[in-house]
């Protein structure tokens, strides 16, 4: 063979071992990698090493793809989405992206013949918590289905270098320990240290002259960072097409003279670069976070900088001059707080790109759309004016000018309405001045939406009543939805595997209508029973687990009955908690003749800073102890709190749920997405109508779900009229009982105080009518008992629903956003 030839043909092979999808290339590149990225051969290797190799392995054959769909998108010119969060819940990559490349059961195999144990391999992994709940985590959804549905797509967010707290549980009380997702290198990033862009803080603005004689403004800053980008690939499923998620990290200026500031003060230098990376050290870890904090502030203006510079710098290396960078970028923001990139954007267009107002204002207003996702009032962001005008004074300015013009145009539109002008500026002038960032954000968007039918509605009518008056044609609703690569195949591939046998393709995976095909199995008793086993398999697995992490032990046949997400007084896992009492009483009291065994499991975090929620975290705890050691009742029930609830816990928990706990007040949950979850793996239903349970229960019919409780509007009615708890907790003696045994001291070895914070709030403020709610409950448990009794009907019903989540997969949604919202196409990636 000629040198020539010989060295061609090495190419290619590399190429096929780096990239290729076959048993051997697997096997052969993550040896390399094991070997030339991590150092060791097979025999040393530690379990993070083979988890490390097994991702190298997994990279390569991201990044052919990552490559192609950049160059494409490139020339292609395509219109691209920036998605802009302050958190990405991703979850573990290593399975998703097996599945997503079409190899994880190629991967199990090379994995045997290298005798590698394939699932402790998965386990090594540590996710990125770079989120709270549901939030970030729809994020992540839509970042999978961005890709998967060929949007050209950027997600940008921080990469902070701790995520959300891990949580232990000691003494039944929740505590909390940082995240160290980085401790040991994070295989799926790429940093770009050459990425980097300066944010400014603090300091003055001050008026000059450009060259034309134009009057300018200019921010002269007492204090610069840097963001830099570290980009991680997500393919999309069965699909070439990949796209960017950014995240910046903070790190002191390169450009600014640091020594101008600290002639001869070494130490003082150091201190500053250790002040900027801060910025992105640490996720707040506050669902529906309450505003205030000056350094997430700092964080929001970080990521929002980045980002925009990072879109201006893209557009002008590809299409050209600024003026048509609405044509090329949609971007969406993630609740408000990204909201500032509507004054940022016009301050970079006007102050660094000379452009005018006008010319500005309008491209702003057609580049941002603004989801909505709370009505909590305690979670809409304001910001005081004094903090604002401290550390970003010119986008105070910006800010300003904006709230001029829109409130002349409000004036111009109602005459004499000075009301209205107060209640829609951008500036709340009760008390503190603050500002209003929802009002930013609807105000300097083209469109707003909501997420779940219910929620968008009551956005129109509560929220921004006044901005829907104002502008009808601005407000959608898009209903959230999750991944069912995620949800359904990684985590549940027992169920994907019938549910594929069942449908005669796996077609279903890229297109969740198509599960419909279910349907006309639903009375099948050939299916029926393999989808028991399959649900009985999963509980099985979760009873193990569990076992091994708590302590507890369950029984696999009874009914699992689950809450997981944030523990949150709206949620009311007190509620779920008095059910459990109740069961208990009557057990102990002989009450239930053929009672229906129940396992009720718990998962989630309380913030930290949130008392009562911590302890409704240590009363479930204090219960499951009484009951779990009671050899009177532990034969029927048992009580257990998940510790750690994240995306890879909650991966073990939908596959194996019976019942799905919904049960928010009225009104208050925007739309959940873990109702979608949980559902897509066969569980029931037991909820309010309230968020996306209402679409579910549309959609899975009305007699496969379990409702119970008042509507938003009887919510409404009550507080309206003055809701008395007082009177139904002297009304209904179980309940007068349930809570008494609270205060009874039997769960809290004899202290008859510790509750009552808790206790007294229930009976004399519940805000959000956990006693109003709690008979329909109660009757309603009733219902779901005697429902699961009948096996047969149960399964039915589990089947159908599955058959009809089609509309929850995040495709959908992603469907109608780029339709309805973003106008973007699909760019297809040819490999
Ligand atoms: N906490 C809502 O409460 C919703 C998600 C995603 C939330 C959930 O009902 O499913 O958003 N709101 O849309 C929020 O974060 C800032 O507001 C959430 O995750």
């Amino acid at each position: 063979m000629s040198k020539a030839k010989a060295s061609e043909s090495t190419s290619v092979e590399r190429e096929h071992t780096r990239t290729g999808m076959s048993k051997a290339a697997l096997k052969q590149d993550f040896l390399d990698n094991l070997f030339y990225i991590q150092g060791r051969f097979r025999e040393v290797a530690t379990p993070h090493d083979l988890y490390m190799a097994a991702a190298f392995t997994t990279r390569d054959r991201l990044l052919k793809r990552w490559v192609k769909s950049a160059q494409a998108f490139k020339t292609l010119h395509a219109r691209t989405l920036c998605y802009l969060s302050a958190e990405f819940l991703l979850g573990p990559h290593l399975a998703n992206n097996l599945v997503n490349l079409g190899i994880i059961e190629t991967s199990q195999e090379a994995g045997q013949e290298l005798d590698l144990d394939f699932e402790a391999i998965l386990e090594e992994e540590e996710e990125p918590g770079l989120g709270n709940g549901g939030l970030g985590r729809l994020a992540a959804c839509f970042m999978d289905s961005l890709s998967t549905c060929q949007i050209p797509a950027i997600g940008y967010g921080i990469r902070y270098e701790f995520g959300i707290f891990d949580q232990a549980i000691e003494d039944g009380w929740q505590v909390e320990k940082s995240d160290t997702w980085l401790r040991n290198g994070n295989p799926w990033e790429i940093p770009r240290p050459k990425i980097r862009f300066p944010v400014l803080y603090g300091g003055h603005t001050e008026q000059y002259r450009d060259q034309n004689g134009e009057p300018r403004m200019r921010w002269v800053p007492s204090w610069v960072i840097d963001g830099v980008a570290y980009d991680t690939p997500i393919l999309g499923y069965g699909v070439g097409n990949v796209n960017l998620l950014r995240l910046w990290k903070a790190e002191a200026s390169e450009s600014f003279d640091f020594q101008a500031f600290n002639v001869g003060d070494y130490y003082g230098a150091v201190h500053a670069k250790i002040e900027a990376e801060t910025i992105s050290k640490v996720l707040y870890p506050n669902d529906e976070p309450e505003a205030g904090k000056e350094l997430r502030l700092k964080q929001q203006h970080f990521f929002v900088s980045c980002s925009l510079q990072d879109m201006i710098r893209l557009h002008l290396n590809t299409v050209g001059p600024l003026d048509d960078f609405a044509d090329k970028f949609a971007a969406q923001l993630n609740d408000t707080h990204p909201a500032l990139a509507v004054a940022e954007l016009m301050r970079l267009l006007m102050d660094d790109h000379g452009m005018t107002w006008d010319r500005s204002w309008e491209m702003t207003q057609r580049t941002f759309c603004y989801t909505n996702h709370t009505l909590l009032p305690e979670a809409l962001e304001t910001w005081s004016v004094t903090l604002f005008e401290r550390l970003l004074p010119r986008h105070l300015e910006i800010i300003y000018e904006i709230n001029r013009r829109f409130l002349d145009e409000i004036r111009m539109r109602f005459l004499g309405d000075e009301d209205r002008v107060r209640r829609m500026s951008l500036i709340a002038e009760d008390g503190e001045r603050r500002i209003r960032m929802a009002h930013l954000a609807v105000v300097g968007s083209k469109a707003v939406n909501g997420v779940a039918k219910l929620h968008s509605e009551l956005v129109k009518s509560t929220l921004f009543k006044d901005f829907n008056a104002l502008w009808p044609e601005k407000f959608h609703n898009v209903t959230n939805g999750v991944t069912p690569r995620r949800f359904m195949v990684v985590s549940n591939p027992r169920l994907a595997r019938l549910i594929t046998e069942c449908c005669g393709h796996d077609d279903w995976i890229r297109d969740l209508d198509r599960v419909r095909a279910l349907e006309s199995h639903a009375e099948s008793s050939d299916l029926q029973a393999q989808w028991k086993a399959v649900k009985l398999a999963a509980k099985r697995d979760l009873t193990e687990w569990l076992k091994h992490v708590t302590g507890v032990q369950l029984d696999p046949a009874a009914m699992f009955d689950v809450q997981a997400k944030r523990i949150h007084e709206y949620k009311r896992q007190h509620l779920n908690a008095l059910h459990i009492i109740r069961c208990y009483q009557e057990l102990k009291q002989g009450l239930l003749k053929d009672p229906v065994p129940r396992a009720f499991i718990f998962g989630g975090k309380a913030a930290p800073a949130y008392f009562l929620a911590k302890l409704i975290i240590k009363l479930i705890n204090a219960i499951a102890e009484v009951v779990n050691n009671d050899p009177e009742v532990n034969g029927f029930m048992r009580v257990v709190f998940m510790p750690d609830f994240n995306v890879k816990t909650g991966q073990r928990l939908y596959p194996a749920a019976d019942l799905s706990e919904q049960i928010s007040l009225a009104g208050k949950e925007a739309s959940g997405t873990g109702n979608m979850k949980f559902s897509m793996n066969g569980a029931l239903t037991i909820g309010t109508l309230d968020g996306a349970n209402l679409e579910i229960r549309e959609a899975v019919g009305k007699e496969n779900f379990f409702l119970f409780g008042m509507t938003a509007e009887d919510v409404l009615e009550k507080q309206i009229e003055g809701y008395r708890p007082w009177d139904y907790y002297h009304g209904d003696h179980e309940l007068k009982a349930d809570i008494d045994l609270i205060n009874s001291g039997l769960f809290s070895h004899g202290d008859t105080k510790l509750f009552r914070p808790l206790t007294d709030d229930l009976i004399n403020h519940d805000p959000f009518m956990v006693l109003a709610d709690y008979r329909a409950y109660i009757e309603c448990q009733q219902r779901v008992s005697e429902a699961y009794r009948d096996q047969q009907h149960w399964v039915r019903m589990s089947i159908l629903n599955v058959a009809r989540m089609g509309y929850f997969s995040s495709d959908r949604a992603i469907r109608e956003y780029a339709k309805n919202i973003w106008g973007i196409a699909p760019t297809p990636i040819d490999l």
